[in-house]
């Protein structure tokens, strides 16, 4: 044991620790392993979370508060300790009894599994907000699904991806805390009756296929804050009668299969993103967590206010996460009518008060609908609920509307066989928004403009953000603590205050220590790197970083273009002047997005060519990280110059990973889309490198067959022209020279004869123009750090404190606990 001088409370902690190793594992400090430390050391932050729990609980019973339940099937929380001790202010207790055991937190940290239950920015929103939530000392509860199985785990095999389970359950999970006695019944399937009782509708289910959700709840502290909130986690699990039946009458493995199918249901994450299936196991999913979770929230709202239903909008707001749980807004009027007694109007009434929905994406691949059949067999009686709610939607449209059936049926929850969940939230809600300014304006003057022009006053824009405390104090505690050198502490909790160091911005000694920051959290990506895919990168190269979910809009295809024709002018000139370059990936696809993986595998092979030819000398490095999540983000946003954000103007609905960069003074290579506008007013025009065709201008080209265009820059852009021709060579793959034929293809010709549907060949010669310019301005010092100074201290707008803020005020109306 290495002698460290401890304060009291280290020792305590010290002591505490051994102890945990000893009675959760049966092991002295010496025989436990560090895995076991890593699980000694959570259990005695949760041992500190709990006492505050048992406190905040009772303020927000007695006070009460209403309450946010964020409902959504993706939350991205990543890992926990070390943002639960920076949230608790013990970081450095920890360090310190740590490090007088023989052990660093840095290394211990690493060894928790991140908890993936998501696929991407909408997972990864809702685990900021549920941090600024609670920092805020506002009641919340996030509700999900407790999936055995998150987010596939990426391998690279001969540089295509493979998928593996994501196993993030395997040393148990020391944040949760298993709730039976919570557990409710959820019904699947079967037929519905309707009984004539005093002069009363009421309706009985035979034959329905039980299913026990049982919760796990996650305590989450807030920074430097008073209450502690929840993750509630649903698991399936089969009902022991329905086990024993089968069981009894001697077929044990008919029994054990049937327990199988049940818990199914929480098994594994879908991985798709901006895509939908429509799977019957994942209506499930959606009914399963919809359903738990209401029986939950109205019996709390029972046991403490009784049976007076129409005050339910005081003390409770629903948030549907994108329209995945929108079967709540069905299941709270199931429940108010058939269980509760209440009569349609007054369940409708309430109901129409209580949800509020978040449009995450205008991607039309990604807008759910179900067919009518699948429906109606696994949710008979929610059915005939949704469908009265569209006949009288119907009535009304009629009146507003009249006679204007293209419109109806474009509004309409029911039509063509499927229920369309977009349009059951906008019937129903009261509160709709978008994430960005971009985004929210294109809901309103296209995709959902009838419902706009119906009642504006329902639509809001509410511009996403990110928690500081992950995305500056945890993963970057030098720069977090150089800020607070400057301008004190208080811009943590405080967003406005970050502006303040825009005034260091041309600071000599400042720049020299804000640069020093990013250069060893290069040294440190470098390593990374150099252990995980063998290369050898130089941190004094430029860093250039594409990290988010692989798909043809986000344009990772244009970045490796860019990246070929860099190579290929450096090969024919290798003393030509240039600023060395590493660019390095980070993506996972759809598992079933052949195109997304062909992409995958182009980068490595790319990569694999540009790494290994001497004639370049090392100039330009492609690394693909494999299974980005959201560790290795943490390890990237630190360490980027720059930051791709190159997506189709239009496409990306507002993008987070965007302002993580940001935060961490990387400086942006953008489009106008999503939140790079906002971005760009706020860091100024001088401090991002905006390129390409803007939102309008891509609808434009959109509208009609524009071959001529495309055909017109293939045959003039030489550059561009080798570089897709290198495609269809040999030149990459010399065993399978149509190995990315399908590439080419869909850029020069399209799939329905559209060419360049993302306008990667349109956008490309200005992209290649901003390169250059970012390339140049890097090589002058005082210019670049200006800039990436700026940077930082623009970026307090996209706190997601900010966001949070926004949504309470116009939204949710909740008060913080005192
Ligand atoms: C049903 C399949 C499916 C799964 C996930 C469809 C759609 C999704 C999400 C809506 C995709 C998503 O994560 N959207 C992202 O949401 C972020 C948070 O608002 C935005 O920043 C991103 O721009 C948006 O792509």
């Amino acid at each position: 044991m290495e002698k460290v001088n401890l304060n009291s409370e280290e020792t305590n902690l010290q002591k505490e620790i051994i102890g945990k190793i000893s009675r959760h594992f049966g092991k002295t400090l010496e025989d436990a392993t560090p895995k076991m430390v890593y699980t000694a050391c959570a259990l005695t932050a949760r041992d500190k979370i709990m006492e505050k729990w048992a406190i905040s609980h009772k303020e927000v019973k007695n006070e009460g508060s209403k309450k946010l339940y964020y409902l959504s099937f993706e939350f991205l929380m990543g890992r926990l300790f070390a943002t639960n001790i920076l949230n608790l202010m013990q970081t450095e207790t920890y360090v310190n009894a740590l490090r007088s055991l023989g052990y660093e937190l840095s290394d211990i940290v690493e060894l928790e599994n991140d908890a993936g239950l998501g696929n991407g920015g909408l997972g990864r929103l809702a685990a900021c907000f549920i941090d600024s939530l609670t920092t805020m000392d506002l009641p919340a509860y996030g509700c999900t699904i407790r999936y055995e199985y998150g987010l596939f785990r990426q391998k690279i095999v001969d540089g295509y991806q493979t998928e593996l389970p994501d196993t993030w359950l395997e040393n148990g999970n020391a944040w949760e805390i298993a709730r039976p006695e919570e557990s409710v019944i959820v019904k699947f399937g079967g037929q519905v009756y309707t009984d004539w009782n005093d002069g009363h509708f009421s309706f009985r289910y035979e034959n329905a296929h039980s299913i026990i959700a049982m919760p796990y709840d996650v305590p989450l502290v807030g920074y430097d804050s008073k209450i502690v909130n929840k993750l509630r986690m649903w698991s399936a699990k089969a009902p022991d009668v329905m086990n024993m039946q089968e069981f009894n009458s001697g077929n044990y493995v008919r029994a054990m299969e049937e327990k199988q199918l049940a818990e199914v249901i929480s098994k594994v994450l879908y991985p798709e993103d901006n895509h939908i299936e429509g799977k019957e196991l994942r209506l499930k999913q959606q009914y399963f967590l919809v359903s738990a979770t209401l029986q939950w929230i109205l019996k709390e709202y029972e046991d403490r206010y009784g049976y007076d239903w129409k005050k339910l909008p005081e003390k409770a707001v629903i948030h549907i996460n994108d329209t995945h749980p929108t079967l709540a807004i069905p299941e709270l009027m199931r429940i108010l009518i058939d269980e509760k007694g209440l009569g349609w109007d007054d369940a409708w009434e309430i109901t129409t008060k209580t949800f509020a929905y978040t449009n995450h994406t205008v991607m039309s691949e990604a807008l759910e609908k179900w067919p009518l059949d699948m429906f109606k067999k696994i949710l008979p009686r929610v059915y005939m609920i949704v469908e009265e709610i569209n006949r009288r939607l119907m009535i009304k449209l009629q009146e507003v509307y009249p006679n204007d059936f293209g419109k109806h049926k474009w509004m309409a929850i029911i039509a063509d066989n499927q229920v369309f969940m977009a349009n059951l939230c906008l019937a129903t809600c009261f509160a709709i928004n978008g994430v960005s300014k971009l985004h929210t304006k294109i809901l309103t003057s296209d995709i959902f403009a009838d419902y706009y022009r119906l009642d504006k006053s329902r639509f809001h824009s509410i511009t996403n953000g990110i928690t500081f405390r992950r995305w500056i104090c945890n993963c970057n505690p030098k720069l977090a603590e150089l800020i607070t050198e400057k301008i004190g502490k208080s811009w943590i909790k405080d967003y406005k205050q970050l502006e303040k160091i825009k005034k260091y911005a041309d600071d000599k000694d400042f720049q020299k220590r804000f640069a020093d920051i990013k250069h060893s959290n290069k040294v440190k990506l470098a390593e990374y790197i150099k252990e995980h895919n063998g290369i050898e990168v130089d941190p004094d190269s430029i860093y250039d970083v594409q990290a988010k979910r692989l798909h043809e809009y986000k344009r990772q295809l244009m970045n490796v273009l860019h990246i070929m024709v860099e190579y290929n002018k450096l090969v024919e000139n290798p003393d030509m002047e240039f600023t060395p370059k590493t660019y390095i990936f980070g993506a996972k696809a759809a598992p079933g997005y052949t195109r997304a993986k062909l992409i995958i595998k182009l980068i490595n092979t790319v990569g694999e060519k540009i790494n290994n030819d001497p004639r370049i000398k090392g100039k330009i490095k492609v690394v693909f990280l494999e299974n980005y999540g959201v560790s290795i983000a943490e390890k990237l946003v630190v360490a980027a110059d720059i930051s791709e954000q190159i997506s189709t103007a239009g496409k990306e609905a507002s993008g987070t990973g965007n302002m993580k960069f940001m935060l961490n003074g990387a400086v942006t290579v953008g489009t106008l889309d999503g939140a790079n506008v906002e971005m760009t007013e706020q860091v100024g025009e001088d401090n991002i490198y905006i390129f390409g065709l803007k939102a309008d201008e891509v609808a434009a080209r959109l509208k009609y067959n524009n071959s001529e265009e495309v055909k017109t820059i293939y045959s003039t852009n030489n550059a561009l022209r080798k570089a897709l021709d290198q495609l269809i060579s040999g030149e990459l793959e010399p065993e399978n020279a149509h190995m990315f034929k399908d590439l080419y293809q869909t850029l020069l010709f399209g799939d329905y004869g559209y060419p360049d549907q993302y306008m990667v060949i349109r956008d490309f010669e200005d992209y290649c123009r901003i390169h250059e310019r970012a390339a140049r301005d890097y090589k002058d010092k005082k210019k670049w750090w200006h800039m990436a100074i700026m940077n930082t201290a623009s970026c307090g707008y996209f706190s997601s404190d900010r966001t949070i803020d926004d949504y309470n005020k116009e939204i949710w109306h909740l008060k913080p606990i005192k």
